[in-house]
């Protein structure tokens, strides 16, 4: 038995009251089952939380990341299904605490998905080690466990790579609003910093490195595996004609696997045609066209993107791709593909009737760089955008929509929040697009549907506001949307060309 010194929070002397508090549980996602008998009183949860020691053990007979919690009158006990279980007691307990004081009783709670992920986009704009620590923080308190970081794109590549020095000296350079600014990246020591900080809070980190679209970046750096692109997308993709791109590739995903300890390994492969268009006048990628007879510029995708895939098994890790990978010919190999194309319902049935593990993150409503609120004016709208109440009622409510059932969904892992950062060039844009909406994206990502309500939500969140205002939080408040008025976007110095036009 583990026995767990938490400052914060005592088993000694509890008292209880005689009467429950009403209400729900005040805790953000809420649990499957509560069981609550009583409140401490404050003296006691004050001497409780000066002085306190819970006892904590696993068992294996609960969900991996599951828990029971029980206050009683003088113990706290909880019992996780592993190490994570017990986090996620702990983080229930917290949150009571803080929030009007800890309940006697019993929680007996487990996640709805596997797969609780955020992406943020730090090739647009950089928002560096104290602010992802920041946001990783944000997330284990709300029981997300999967940040997708997505390091590399055509504006800035992020991540320092030992073998390949130009690819920060050179393609750090920048940002989506000002092509001139400094270099900004992580070095291998802050990536291990980082890791080893979401693994204290159990979340696995899935680095993406995206190819063969979205390169320009790499490709400044080393022109010599730059496979072209388009007027409006100049230099986007590897090229796939040359034998000396795999093994580039192959030592840049090499050194990542090696950082990162998760079992996934992200290789992007979304928008390609974006710039592939330029691979029909390479003398390369016709010869390979001819020698594996691949007639089409989806089949030179597809060529490209098995060989990579094969690279990521090699060195050890599962690969994951956008949903784009399954036109190219790509099976469910046990890979996980993020289905983002929310008009492209036919793609998510696909996925499901071939048995991809997916992760579901359409654009509506998942996509944080989409308005949360009519009266927002920086950021996409597209025949609607992406208030809370729709985050919050993902994914049951567009079952209809998909022609989809929940006993369709075997292979669905779970469910993902993407910030894309071309317009988050400040901390409080950052704050803006994402919060309340990680709140409501946690309880969908964790609750049972059955065990969800806009309404209680609603209520919970109060305590949620106070705590981000005591933070400094820089949140939307959707009480009241004057309080926090929306922050100025970025100026564009010199727009790149570019896919997007609002
Ligand atoms: C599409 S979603 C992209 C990103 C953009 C985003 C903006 C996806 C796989 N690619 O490159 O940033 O739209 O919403």
């Amino acid at each position: 038995m583990k026995r767990l010194l938490i400052p914060l929070i005592a088993a000694t002397a509890l008292g209880c009251s005689q009467k429950a508090p009403e209400g729900p549980l005040p805790v953000i996602p809420a649990p499957q089952e509560t069981n609550l008998t009583g409140l401490l009183s404050r003296v006691d949860a004050r001497k409780a939380l000066r002085d306190g020691e819970i006892e904590c053990k696993t068992d294996q007979a609960l969900p991996p990341e599951g828990y029971l919690l029980e206050v009683e009158r003088n113990h706290v006990r909880i019992v996780g299904g592993s190490d994570a279980g017990i986090f996620y007691g702990i983080q229930t307990l917290l949150q009571e605490a803080e929030n009007g004081g800890l309940r006697c009783g019993t929680v007996t709670d487990w996640p709805r998905y596997t797969w609780r992920g955020f992406m943020l986009d730090e090739a647009r704009h950089f928002s560096g080690k104290e602010r992802v620590k920041g946001i990783l923080d944000q997330m284990a308190r709300l029981k997300l466990n999967r940040f997708h970081w997505h390091l590399t794109d055509a504006q800035g590549w992020r991540i320092q790579i030992e073998g390949w020095p130009l690819l920060t000296e050179v393609g750090a350079v920048g940002t989506h609003s000002d092509p001139e600014a400094p270099a900004a990246f992580y070095t291998q020591e802050d990536i291990r910093e980082i890791v080893a900080y979401a693994a204290e809070r159990h979340i696995v980190v899935v680095p993406e490195i995206d190819m063969p679209g979205h390169a320009a970046a790499a490709n400044r750096a080393y022109p010599a595996f730059n496979g072209g692109g388009s007027p409006t997308q100049p230099d986007f993709t590897f090229n796939p004609g040359k034998e000396e791109t795999y093994a580039y590739l192959g030592s840049i995903l090499r050194e990542v696997a090696g950082l990162f300890p998760g079992p996934w390994l992200h290789i992007g492969g979304d928008e390609v045609n974006y710039g592939s268009e330029a691979w029909l006048s390479d003398p390369d990628v016709r010869a390979l066209m001819r020698r594996e007879r691949l007639r089409t510029l989806k089949e030179v995708e597809g060529y490209f993107l098995h060989r990579m895939a094969d690279t990521v098994r090699a060195v050890g890790k599962i690969p994951a791709g956008w949903d784009d990978v399954m036109d190219t010919g790509m099976g469910p190999a046990g890979e996980v593909v993020d289905w983002w194309r929310h008009d492209r319902p036919d793609k998510l049935r696909r996925a499901m009737s071939e048995g991809f593990n997916t992760v579901l993150c359409p654009r509506k409503p998942l996509y944080f760089d989409f308005v949360q609120d009519d009266s927002h004016t920086v950021g996409r709208k597209w025949d609607g955008f992406c208030p809370l109440e729709d985050v919050y009622a993902f994914p049951d409510a567009w079952y209809g929509t998909w022609e989809l059932k929940e006993g369709d969904m075997a292979t669905v892992l779970g469910i993902q929040a993407n910030l894309w950062s071309e317009l988050t060039h400040t901390p409080e844009r950052v704050d803006f697009m994402v919060f309340p909406r990680l709140m409501a994206l946690a309880e969908s990502a964790w609750t049972l549907p059955e065990n969800k309500d806009y309404g209680s939500f609603s209520k919970r969140m109060e305590a949620e506001y106070k705590r981000m205002d005591d933070l400094g939080i820089n949140y939307f408040d959707d009480r009241d949307v004057q309080r926090h008025p929306e922050p100025a976007g970025p100026e564009i110095k010199q727009r790149k060309p570019q896919d997007w036009k609002d």
